[in-house]
């Protein structure tokens, strides 16, 4: 029964074959198992051994007196600081890398970003005047680390948002100190018998998010484009039939570029090349799932073969020689599911081992090595595959969007500005802009809601930012090609007909989502759309949202001034003061608000509706489409004549591969 459970049809073929193999996926046992009504509502604390506490019924207060509105906000406020740390464990990772690169540790890495490393040095206070670059770079690392756990003043990029924003920050004291300390900090809060009062918690809260976004996340982003490069456009694929029949496909899944980038390597590598050959394959096809996927797709145009809920169904092709995972997302059931296939399951960092995979653990200092090891079990593996069964889905799509590159698409390398984007905006060509970001949930029919509200969007003229899973989901309905501009509203389309760009930008992994905060800081003080990120006709949507990743993401962009809908009943509904304080209350002392909208169709009244106030309190026109749509130097036309032929398209770095 595939019914509801997805709109994607290689996923809705894998269910149909999971079905007839007798197997169980995660679509199966969301339905088996119902969620647990006082859990998803708030109501249940279990942070002592006096209770756990169910505030249901008759029952106002926990054992020790917490009230609902206490307890409702704790629990929102562990899914923050959970996926804070997340976020910022890993962005302390990469700052580990490039150190250990800039010593000389890290032979395999280099610096691929110098302007980028400038740029982030001098953000960070680092000298750059007549210094090596791997000097700048141990430095820069240095500073990074020591943000990620500084204990007192204000996280650097601060500096990075609008002046009125660090006010606005200031004056509701949520101007994040230290990331270590931000989360730490929260975890005590909500220790028994501490801050027991829900404004306090979900103002530190909100302070913890803040020091994701602007802090663990953002250098995250950075210091990987330094690593591996700052993404420009480029062509690929997505979807299952990016799996190759005849040759060894091997799958990174998970969230790490630093193993994923040197596998890439290795595949390439005319050595390992010939070994698979000598195996009976024809080549290595590397695919990707979730944000390891997003990095190398951003980066390197290495084709996607799923989201979230699709990484049971990609195995279950039983193509697939060789899954390498990492951090974040991926689902313990891979690992008796490897066992009914030939596939290999390969976990690779020392924070996450799954019992029944093979461990391998990363060792960054012989990273090259250790990734041609790797490639190589997957290639020793090719032997022992039987029947597949591989969906012949497959879309293509324009990646690699960054906020550098924006600046670049609309005002050219020599006049490089947001002025044409904020212009557009003004004029009523482009009605306002929006993210969209986030999982998989198997609660939820997969992606329909993302594909839902980005059509509703680009077909009002909003401008659509997506990163993560929702990313991949949109690129699977061809949303993120250019030819998705037909599906634009009059302004947004004439928009990109002329710059060359899709309605929908891909700019990156979950981590990714601090490339929207910087485009939207850099969109406040360009001028002409009010002073601060909350003056913006735009909106943010999470529209199936699992992780706490998303708490967090959802909390930061709220924080950053930005109206953020997240797609699902409220996780904090026992409390409605508590579920009215993320919303009004938020509004009231930082400019942005979250709420949790299940219904899209609402959403997008309410997202369109809230953009319109915006742009009437900044005192522009009314949005009336009626005025564009005639002009447009007819370049997308030009390069939609030219894809349809099958012919390399020239802004992008690569041709359109099938
Ligand atoms: Fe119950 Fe209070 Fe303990 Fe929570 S902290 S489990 S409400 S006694
Ligand atoms: S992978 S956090 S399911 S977006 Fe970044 Fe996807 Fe959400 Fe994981």
């Amino acid at each position: 029964m595939t019914g509801n459970r997805t709109i994607d049809p290689a996923v809705a073929e894998m269910l149909q074959r999971a079905e007839e193999m007798g197997i169980s996926t995660a679509f199966d046992r969301a339905e088996e198992m119902k969620p647990c009504p006082i859990g998803s509502a708030g109501a249940c604390c279990k942070n002592c051994s006096m209770g756990p506490c169910r505030l249901v019924g008759k029952h106002d207060r926990g054992i020790c007196g917490a009230t609902r509105e206490t307890i409702a906000a704790r629990n929102f406020a562990r899914m923050v600081a959970s996926g804070a740390s997340a976020h910022s464990d890993h962005g302390r990772d990469m700052a580990l890398t490039l150190l250990a690169a800039a010593e000389g540790e890290a032979p395999d890495y280099e610096i691929r970003d110098v302007k980028k490393l400038l740029e982030v040095a001098q953000f960070l206070g680092v000298e750059t005047e007549n210094r090596e670059t791997m000097e700048i770079a141990k430095e820069t690392a240095e500073v990074a680390l020591a943000q990620i756990g500084q204990q007192k003043g204000e996280l650097l990029y601060l500096q990075r948002a609008p002046k009125k924003r660090q006010e606005i920050w200031r004056k509701a004291g949520v101007a994040p100190r230290g990331i270590d300390r931000e989360v730490v900090e929260l975890m005590h809060r909500t220790h028994v018998g501490t801050d027991q009062w829900y404004e306090s918690i979900l103002m530190a809260a909100l302070r913890n998010a803040l020091s994701d976004g602007w802090g663990g996340s953002m250098l995250a982003t950075d210091i990987t484009d330094i690593l591996f490069g700052s993404p420009v456009p480029l062509t690929a694929n997505v979807n299952m039939g990016a799996l190759k029949e005849d040759e060894v496909n091997i799958v990174v899944h998970g969230h790490e570029p630093v193993l994923s980038e040197m596998i890439l390597l290795a595949v390439r590598d005319p050595e390992m090349i010939e070994y698979a050959k000598s195996k009976g394959a024809k080549g290595i096809n590397l695919t990707g799932i979730c944000c390891t996927a997003n990095e190398t797709l951003m980066r390197q145009g290495v084709p996607t073969i799923g989201n979230f809920l699709s990484q049971e169904l990609a195995m279950m092709t039983g193509a697939i020689e060789l899954m390498i995972v990492d951090i974040q997302c991926i689902m313990q059931a891979l690992a008796p599911l490897a066992d009914q296939f030939h596939t290999k399951l390969v976990t690779t960092s020392p924070k996450a081992h799954i019992e029944g995979a093979t461990h391998v653990e990363f060792d960054e200092h012989r990273a090259l090595e250790m990734a041609k090891e790797i490639v190589k079990m997957g290639i020793d593996n090719f032997p022992n595959r039987q029947d597949t069964h591989i969906p012949k889905e497959i879309n293509h799509l324009v990646a690699g969007f960054s906020h550098e590159y924006i600046n670049y698409a609309l005002g050219g390398f020599y006049r490089g500005s947001f002025r044409p984007l904020n212009d557009a905006v003004i004029q009523g060509r482009l009605r306002g802009v929006a993210g969209v970001v986030g999982c998989n949930n198997p609660r939820r029919c997969q992606d329909a809601s993302h594909e839902y509200i980005v059509r509703e969007m680009i077909k009002n003229d909003v401008l659509v930012a997506m990163t993560g899973c929702g990313a991949i989901a949109a690129a699977k309905y061809g949303l993120l090609s250019p030819e998705a501009a037909r599906y634009a509203g009059p302004g947004l389309r004439e928009i990109c007909e002329t710059v060359g760009i899709p309605p929908v930008l891909h700019v990156g992994s979950c981590v990714d989502n601090a490339r929207i905060l910087t485009t939207l800081s850099q969109m406040a003080t360009e001028g002409g759309l009010g002073e601060d990120i909350a003056d913006l006709p735009g909106v943010g949507f999470a529209p199936e949202w699992m992780s706490e990743k998303a708490i967090s993401i959802g909390s930061y962009c709220a924080g950053s001034g930005v109206y953020t809908i997240m797609g699902s009943e409220s996780p904090v509904a026992n409390s409605p003061i508590v579920d009215h304080f993320l919303s009004e209350g938020w509004e009231e002392r930082v400019g942005g608000k979250l709420e949790f909208i299940a219904d899209p169709e609402e959403a997008v009244e309410k997202a369109l509706e809230h953009i319109d106030k915006k742009r009437e309190a900044l005192g522009l026109e009314e949005y009336d489409p009626s005025r564009f749509g005639r002009s447009g130097d007819r370049r997308m036309e030009e390069w939609l004549a030219l894809l349809e032929k099958g012919e390399p398209v020239s802004l992008y770095r690569e041709p359109r591969l099938k």
